[in-house]
């Protein structure tokens, strides 16, 4: 399973470090929407969805997370624990969050506004949506 990975140039000097994301450089799409998951629960997994149309990027900004991507036919495991790099996740891709870190912030970067027809929530639909686009 192709998993796109996106590196972020940290700019760090003697007062710390600073990473900027701009539309036409890092990111491939123009950002709509930013939202930011944190506090999550102990032993939480949260998503269980696909998206028909939403592309995003997720990244770690602190702590630590698992995303589980799933394409209908392939799976793949990928943790985040780095605000130097994001995750960028197509249309399409069932995803789930789990294995937070107490202390984790997971900021997405996304190419839509917030649609739930957008959303689908179950996964046989899932399957069959991409079966019937193949
Ligand atoms: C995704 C993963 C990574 C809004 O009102 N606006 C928004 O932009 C979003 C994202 C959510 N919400 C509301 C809808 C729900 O009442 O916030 C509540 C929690 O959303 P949801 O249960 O969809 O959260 P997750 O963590 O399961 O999924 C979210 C995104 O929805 C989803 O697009 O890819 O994070």
């Amino acid at each position: 399973m192709d998993i796109r990975m996106i590196s972020f140039q940290p700019h760090g000097d003697a007062r710390g470090q600073l990473v900027a994301v701009e539309e036409g450089k890092e990111l491939p799409f123009s950002v709509k929407r930013v939202y930011y998951l944190y506090d999550t629960v102990s032993g939480v997994t949260r998503g269980y969805h696909a998206h028909k149309k939403l592309q995003q990027i997720l990244i770690c900004v602190h702590g630590s997370c698992t995303i589980r991507l799933d394409n209908g036919t392939e799976q793949a495991l990928v943790r985040l624990d780095r605000p130097t790099e994001g995750l960028y996740v197509a249309n399409t891709m069932w995803r789930e969050m789990s294995d937070f870190s107490p202390d984790a912030v997971l900021l997405v970067l996304a190419s839509e506004l917030y649609d739930e027809n957008d959303y689908i929530r179950n996964y046989d639909e899932f399957l069959r949506y991409v079966k019937e686009r193949a």
